[in-house]
C-alpha cells in the first residue's frame, strides 16, 4: 500500500500493546477477567452491589501506573515518532485506561473506554484528575458529598466516550492500524470493518475475531513489530 504525505492515519490500541510494559490483560491465561467476575468490577450494576470491590479493583491497577517498572514501551514511542514526523493526521483511539499513550509523548489521543487517572462525582458531575486511591469515604473536592465518586471508567452497558469524532475519523481515514486488541469487546470491535475505505493492518500474537476484516496481518508482539512497521 502507497501513502501520501496527506493520508489520514487512524489506530486503534487494545490491552496487547501495554501488555510489554507489565501491564496484565483481560483476556490472557493470566489475565484481570480471570479473577474478577467482568458483572462484578466493570459493569454499573457491580458497582451499585458492592463499590468497596470495584474500588479495589481500579485502586490496584491505578497503583500499578505508579510503579516505575511500568513505562511505555517502544510500541508506544513508535506512535509517538509517527505522530511527530508523518505530514498527515495521526490519531489513536485506545480503549485502554492506562496513561502509557501520553506519557510516550501522544497528542492525538482519545480515550473511548476513560482513564485510570480521572474519576468523577456522580452528584456534582465534576471530573478531577485522581492518582490515589479511592473509597466510599471519600469526599468529593467539589461538593463535598461521600460516596458519590467513582472511576471515569465506561463500564460495560455504558456508551463509550468520544464516539462521533472516532466514527468519522474511521470513514475518511486513508490507513487503520490495529494493535493488541482480541477484537471481542464493542463498538471497538466493529472499527475495522466502519473504515472499509482504508488499508486496515493488524498487529497481535495471534489471528483474532476480527481478523477477517483486515488486508495485512503483522504477527508478533507489538514492541518489535510496531518500530518496524513505522520505520
Ligand atoms: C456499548 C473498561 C452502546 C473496563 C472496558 C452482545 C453482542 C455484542 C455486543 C454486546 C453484547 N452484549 C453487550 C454488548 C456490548 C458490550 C460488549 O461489547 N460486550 C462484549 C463482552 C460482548 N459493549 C459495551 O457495553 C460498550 N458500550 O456498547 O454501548 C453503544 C455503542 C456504540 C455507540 C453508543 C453506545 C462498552 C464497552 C466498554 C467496557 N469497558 N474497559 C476496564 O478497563 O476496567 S472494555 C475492556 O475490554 C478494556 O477496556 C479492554 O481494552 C477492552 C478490550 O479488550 P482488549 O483491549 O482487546 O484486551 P484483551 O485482553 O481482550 O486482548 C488483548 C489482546 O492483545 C489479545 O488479542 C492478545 O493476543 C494481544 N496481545 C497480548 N500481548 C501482546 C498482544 N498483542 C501484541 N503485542 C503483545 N505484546
Amino acid at each position: 500500500m502507497k501513502l501520501k504525505p496527506t493520508d489520514f492515519i487512524v489506530i486503534l490500541t487494545g490491552a496487547g500493546i501495554s501488555a510489554e510494559s507489565g501491564i496484565r490483560t483481560f483476556r490472557a491465561q493470566d489475565g484481570l477477567w480471570e479473577e474478577h467476575r467482568i458483572e462484578d468490577v466493570a459493569t454499573p450494576e457491580g458497582f451499585m452491589r458492592n463499590p468497596e470491590l470495584v474500588h479495589a479493583f481500579y485502586n490496584q491497577r491505578r497503583r500499578q501506573l505508579q510503579e516505575a517498572s511500568v513505562m511505555p514501551n517502544p510500541a508506544h514511542l513508535a506512535l509517538t515518532r509517527l505522530e511527530q514526523q508523518w505530514p498527515g493526521d495521526v490519531l489513536i483511539i485506545t480503549q485502554n485506561v492506562d496513561n502509557l499513550h501520553e506519557r510516550a509523548g501522544s497528542q492525538k489521543l482519545l480515550h473511548m473506554h476513560g482513564e485510570l487517572n480521572k474519576i468523577f462525582c456522580q452528584f456534582c458531575k465534576t471530573r478531577l484528575i485522581w492518582n490515589t486511591d479511592l473509597s466510599t469515604e471519600t469526599a468529593c473536592p467539589h461538593c463535598g458529598n461521600v460516596g458519590m465518586l467513582r472511576p471515569d471508567i465506561v463500564w460495560f452497558g455504558e456508551t463509550p466516550y468520544h464516539m462521533d469524532e472516532i466514527l468519522r475519523a474511521l470513514a475518511v481515514c486513508q490507513l487503520f492500524i490495529s494493535i493488541g486488541t482480541s477484537g471481542l469487546v464493542y463498538p471497538a470491535a466493529k472499527f475495522a470493518q466502519i473504515a472499509s475505505q482504508a488499508y486496515r493492518i493488524e498487529t497481535n500474537l495471534q489471528e483474532t475475531e476480527i481478523s477477517g476484516s483486515f488486508n495485512k496481518h503483522l504477527i508478533g508482539p507489538a514492541g518489535s513489530e510496531i518500530p518496524k512497521l513505522i520505520e
